[in-house]
């Protein structure tokens, strides 16, 4: 197939800006697309780690300002990849410049930016995707297979967790480079948006839309020195979120979220049960998925541990042979792969800004559960 480059225009250079300047570098030897995505440029506001960042991943000039790259004719598609408070001005100006948009979880800090941005793509008609890319671990797509197959029969319930605990200390401080997540200004919340984001863009990928939620949070710890003023101040994000919901098809879910969980570095765990088989899945082991049907014969029936990696399974064939296994960074190749090939067609690649509007109100419900000890119905539900 003849190669049409796509020239990428990278915004912001830390861990997000790895995992995805590493997926668009491989996409194209491990899957046969329409397009192939150039390493154009990257923007950061320092120039000294911006040039160090392209140097490293190979991209061809470098920008401080993102006014400019986007206003550059040589870049057709934006990567926002920047703190959650700069989403909203980012895509509004690219869609304006007529830019595909690929934007970092969550899309927004609030469903109100999120509207904003939505009308703004709509607007323009630029293709675009939020980076959900657990969704693209084949385990966890291939439980999407066999729940839309209807293996698990009528569903009783969802379970999620994510659990890390990078925040106990005290001595901590918030906000600036690497300490934005805890900065209520920049991230918009705390784990609600960073991690139960995540659980609830896979639960109502699997399982549907969630109507109603009831919430609490807690923040731990209530004071720690900001690392832009210097000052101590109050810490305004939800270091811990657990929540009660009622799916649309009737099933009872629970999702807890924590950065105080003492030996947990990034525990995500859903399990759903149904009327004849459950599934569950563990980040620690992304590659497994586990499966129990209880139509098997009673004397052999079990948990089955299924080791995604034949070429059946899904995104397997483009990898190695089957038992050897893929991890963590193959999620971002494969939302480019899916990205570019529905491109290739003219078609949507989810989720987009507007399917990833439902997990912000959800999350947006959740918050206001928790403030106001109500059960809060989901808006737009
Ligand atoms: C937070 O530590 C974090 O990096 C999240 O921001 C990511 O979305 C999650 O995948 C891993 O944890």
């Amino acid at each position: 197939m003849n190669k049409k480059p796509w020239n990428v225009g990278l915004i912001g250079c830390g861990f997000m800006g790895r995992a995805h300047s590493n997926a668009y570098r491989k996409v194209g030897n491990f899957f046969d697309l329409p397009l192939q995505p150039v390493l154009k440029a990257a923007c950061a506001r320092t120039r000294s780690d911006v040039t160090a960042f392209a140097n490293n991943w190979g991209y061809e000039s470098v920008e401080t300002d993102w006014r400019r790259m986007i206003d550059r004719k040589d870049i057709d598609a934006i990567d926002i990849c920047t703190p959650n408070d700069t989403h909203r001005e980012i895509a509004l100006a690219a869609a304006a410049a007529g830019k595909a948009i690929l934007c970092e979880k969550p899309l927004a800090r609030t469903a109100a930016e999120g509207a904003d941005m939505i009308a703004a793509v709509e607007r323009a008609k630029v293709p675009n995707i939020v980076w959900y890319n657990y969704r693209r671990v084949p385990a966890v797509t291939l439980a999407k297979q066999l729940i839309d197959a209807g293996k698990l029969g009528r569903i009783f319930h969802y379970r999620a967790v994510f659990l890390q605990d990078w925040t106990i200390s005290s001595e901590l401080p918030q906000g600036g480079t690497g300490l934005w997540r805890l900065d209520k200004n920049v991230a918009g919340s705390g784990v609600t948006g960073d991690l139960l984001a995540h659980c609830i863009d896979t639960a109502m990928w699997l399982n549907g839309g969630i109507d109603s939620v009831t919430a609490m949070t807690e923040t731990f710890v209530k004071e720690r020195k900001h690392n832009l003023t210097g000052k101590v101040e109050a810490v305004g994000i939800d270091d811990a979120c657990a929540f009660l919901a009622r799916f649309g098809n009737g099933s009872l879910g629970t999702f807890e979220s924590t950065r105080y969980a003492r030996g947990h570095k990034a525990l995500y765990t859903f399990e759903i049960n149904g009327e004849h088989a459950s599934i569950r899945w563990d980040l620690h082991d992304l590659h497994r998925l586990e499966y129990f049907d209880h139509r098997d014969d009673s004397l052999t029936r079990g948990w089955r541990s299924i080791h995604v990696t034949d070429r059946e399974m899904p995104y397997m064939s483009h990898w190695w042979v089957p038992g050897l296994q893929i991890g963590y960074e193959h999620s971002f190749v494969h939302q480019v792969a899916d990205f570019l090939e529905a491109l290739g067609q003219g078609k949507e690649a989810a989720p987009t800004f507007r399917q990833a509007q439902l997990t912000q109100e959800v999350c947006e419900a959740v918050l206001k559960s928790a403030a106001s000890k109500q059960w809060v119905d989901v808006a737009g539900e």
